[in-house]
């Protein structure tokens, strides 16, 4: 039988995202998070990313901007390294454990990193997407997101596709692999099910070459309805697939336990634009890899 039913194929279609226990073994997420932990271990600390706004005049304060931004828009064919806030004091030096202090770590696990690659490419990954009638997708990019007890902060209410922009919108998935159990205590996912049919409501986009901020948005941001949010607990080794259309959020990590992910875009490839003034862009580098390899 197919790892995804044709059951969860109707979920995934109905409400924009669907669970599916069980896709990695609690092995494989502990070697995947020990990787992690190698690699932070082993990690540079870009000067940038150490100092303090508050310790700049004016005209640093911008180059730190300019810093900050670049390091983000050219992390696409790269494994770089986005903080917590307030994680280092006035000197740069660490004031939480290296460990704990990382937002995340992307944008591309999923060509450099072995493990993250095989797992990017299982035969359980382009089963999935070969059921939901995938023909030419593509990897966009990969996260690992620590949300580390207490530090881990809130992602408010969003769609994929405002960042991940494409010509006709639906072309997008993002695949949430749980490494360890993600609840409503450590900052699992919240769904409103549905609003992946009603287009987006605001774009971010790069902005003229030359000019500052790197990017900006069009379109402004929507409030919901904070009722209208479905917790998605899920077990370690679990996987979410989100719709790019569908909005969804993740609370803070007020509890002890950590809710490590490693996370990944799919975009089916075949007839569609993928928009250049997305932040992301394919690189010579880095072509967005085909994911259907043997
Ligand atoms: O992992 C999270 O808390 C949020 C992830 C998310 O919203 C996304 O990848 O689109």
């Amino acid at each position: 039988m197919d790892f995804m039913t044709d059951r969860d194929v109707q979920k995934y279609m109905q409400d924009g995202y669907v669970v599916l226990d069980g896709l990695l073994s609690a092995q494989e997420c502990d070697e995947l998070r020990q990787r992690m932990t190698d690699i932070v271990d082993q990690m540079d600390v870009p000067q940038h990313c150490r100092t303090t706004f508050s310790t700049y005049h004016d005209e640093q304060l911008k180059t730190q901007l300019q810093g900050n931004a670049d390091y983000f828009i050219t992390s696409g064919d790269k494994i770089r390294f986005f903080f917590e806030k307030g994680v280092f004091d006035d000197k740069g030096e660490f004031i939480v454990p290296r460990q704990r202090s990382l937002n995340k770590v992307g944008h591309a696990l999923h060509a450099y990193e072995p493990l993250y690659k095989k797992v990017t490419h299982s035969p359980r990954i382009q089963g999935i997407a070969k059921k939901l009638g995938l023909v030419s997708p593509v990897i966009l990019q990969s996260m690992f997101i620590f949300k580390q007890p207490g530090i881990g902060g809130e992602v408010t209410p969003h769609q994929d596709a405002t960042f991940l922009y494409t010509e006709p919108l639906g072309r997008v998935m993002g695949v949430w692999i749980a490494l360890e159990d993600a609840t409503v205590n450590n900052g699992c996912l919240w769904f409103i099910p549905g609003t992946q049919n009603s287009g987006i409501s605001r774009r971010m986009v790069r902005t003229p070459p030359g000019t500052f901020p790197l990017t900006d948005f069009i379109g402004r941001e929507q409030t919901y309805d904070d009722e209208k949010f479905i917790p998605v607990p899920v077990k370690k080794g679990g996987v979410v697939l989100i719709h790019g259309e569908v909005v969804h959020r993740s609370a803070e990590n007020t509890s002890e336990e950590s809710r490590h992910v490693y996370t990944f875009h799919i975009m089916e490839s075949q007839d569609t634009r993928w928009s250049p003034d997305n932040w992301l862009q394919p690189t010579e580098e880095l072509p967005f890899p085909p994911l259907y390899t043997k």
